[in-house]
């Protein structure tokens, strides 16, 4: 298949695993067209089948704003055109979907007809998308997609509970490349960071208020008094600095890193002990099964879909969202040596059931149903 792929290409879960699955599919021989307005930040690979075709879009002295999604519709049909593309899967529903709607429409007055499919991963849906600023958009846009997926069911639920929805939504859960997601010798970098053998507890997210920072310092302050321990958190964003004055307020600074944006961040998965996510809202919580698959037990709350993913008393643990006491008597729990061992273990087991070669053939097998389903229509 000839596929264009859309995406945020920045830091984000949904720009992983559209990046991630389009390189896994050029892998399986398939051309992969990505359309984004910079390189994506994991197209760090080269394939025969992989393209990269930027967006530009120019400014002018009258907008305020840039109409990016104009610029972006243009770039799918030109593409589309040239690349001659089967189909096109578009992640994050805001603008993509709507964008989509309108290159699709653009082509057809060429003579073009083109499927798209539309993967909702989460605050498109969940916060973003329900607002009244882009709900009747959204909402068009997911009723007009060929075909639509959610990362998980609890999204699907959600999209159904809150839009007027007429299509079919398709779970395809997240998934993680366990070639790339494994635990590596990395027993340097453990000593550096503890050298008194601390029990070694990260974080990643984009640093946005539905992750809750700031419920991570506060987990990571209390088990501080109670074992010796560090804190890595990983990547960046507008909760960094509240984070970081939390950490001297509670004088705990010496041993919390914040790291930036990291590219590798499986080698210090790697060493780490315990994976926090108290996310306010969470519909799969991808972050969490990269740690899972590098042997590291996740305590989160539960929210969204982390039940579907996080297993209570195996993996680790979920709590509500904001109750740290007890995220803290888990966390201290699952750190118990006695107990780490047998969480790792589950961890990675669990993390097996998400691997990419399973969720892989999801995909093209729903891309052949919709192909077949509008070409049938087409026929009519
Ligand atoms: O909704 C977001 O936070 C953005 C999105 C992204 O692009 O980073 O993250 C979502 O998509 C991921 C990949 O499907 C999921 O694993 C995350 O759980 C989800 N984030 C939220 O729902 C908050």
């Amino acid at each position: 298949m000839n596929i264009g792929i859309v995406c945020y290409p920045t830091f984000g879960g949904s720009g992983v695993v559209a990046t991630e699955l389009g390189k896994a599919l050029a892998k399986e021989g398939h051309k992969i067209h990505f359309i984004t307005y910079s390189q994506p930040t994991r197209l760090d690979f080269l394939n025969e089948n992989l393209f990269y075709h930027e967006v530009d879009f120019r400014s002018y002295p009258l907008f305020e704003f840039p109409p990016y999604e104009l610029a972006l519709a243009s770039k799918m049909v030109s593409v589309v055109k040239n690349e001659k593309l089967d189909l096109l899967h578009v992640h994050y529903a805001i603008p993509h979907a709507s964008a989509a709607y309108m290159a699709k429409q653009i082509l057809k007055t060429h003579g073009i007809s083109i499927p798209f499919v539309t993967t909702l991963h989460g605050t498109d849906i969940t916060l973003v998308g329900k607002d009244a600023s882009y709900e009747p958009v959204v909402t068009f846009s997911i009723n007009q997609s060929d075909g639509v997926t959610a990362v998980s069911n609890h999204l699907r639920s959600e999209t159904y509970a809150s839009f007027q929805i007429t299509n079919d939504i398709e779970v395809i859960p997240n998934f993680v490349d366990l070639e790339k997601f494994k635990k590596q010798k990395k027993e340097h970098f453990k000593k550096a960071i503890c050298p008194k053998d601390e029990a070694l507890v990260v974080h990643t997210s984009n640093f946005r208020k539905v992750k809750r920072v700031q419920d991570v310092i506060k987990v990571f302050a209390n088990l501080h008094q109670e074992i010796p321990s560090k804190l890595l958190l990983i990547g960046d964003g507008p909760e960094r600095t509240r984070a970081e004055a939390m950490c001297r307020e509670l004088a705990i600074s010496d041993d919390v890193r914040f790291l930036g944006k990291l590219e590798a961040v499986e080698e210090v998965l790697s060493v780490a002990d315990l994976f926090l996510m108290p996310s306010e809202k969470e519909s799969f919580g991808l972050a969490a099964l990269e740690a899972m698959a590098c042997e590291v037990p996740v305590i989160s709350s539960d929210a969204g879909g982390l039940p579907e993913l996080n297993v209570q008393g195996v993996t680790g643990f979920l709590s509500s969202v904001g109750d740290v006491e007890d995220m803290t008597r888990k966390s201290l729990f699952v750190l118990d040596k006695n107990n780490l061992p047998t969480f790792k273990i589950n961890a990675l087991k669990r993390a097996q059931e998400f691997d990419i070669s399973k969720i892989l053939p999801l995909y093209e097998n729903y891309y052949h149903k919709i192909l077949e389903k509008t070409a049938s229509k087409a026929t009519i």
